[in-house]
């Protein structure tokens, strides 16, 4: 699989979130105000958002969105949720308030 991060952006959680699952993947960094990727492909080709992460599974399907891709990695390594019934629930709680409430990317544009 394939992480499309920026460095010091919100795909630092990816990347570390795939280390701590031992997953092995490759990486790509992305210019995000040009929108290429350091092989010099088309970003918007890869992610029309435009926004890292995104991570390319070994089946070629894209995921997209951090709490997804988050989500999609804990679910790979049972150490990285919560025990419980609502153990992946109040992750998800978590991740939303971080993703909704919280993230200023000091990278984007919109702030
Ligand atoms: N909704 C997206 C937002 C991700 C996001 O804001 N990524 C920033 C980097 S931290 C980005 O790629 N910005 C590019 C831009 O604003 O053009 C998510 O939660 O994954």
């Amino acid at each position: 699989m394939k992480l499309y991060y920026c460095p010091g952006a919100c795909s630092l959680a990816d990347h570390i979130a795939l280390h701590e699952a031992r997953l092995a993947f490759e990486r790509e960094s992305v210019d995000l105000e040009a929108k290429t990727t350091a092989s010099g492909a088309d970003f918007p080709a890869i992610n029309p958002k435009g926004y890292v992460p995104v991570l390319v599974l070994d089946s070629g399907e894209t995921v997209t969105e951090n709490l997804a891709v988050l989500d999609w990695i804990a679910g790979q390594d049972p150490a990285l949720g919560l025990d419980g019934p609502l153990g992946r629930t109040r992750v998800l709680e978590a991740l939303a308030y971080i993703s909704t409430e919280v993230h200023r990317c000091p990278l984007c544009a919109t702030g």
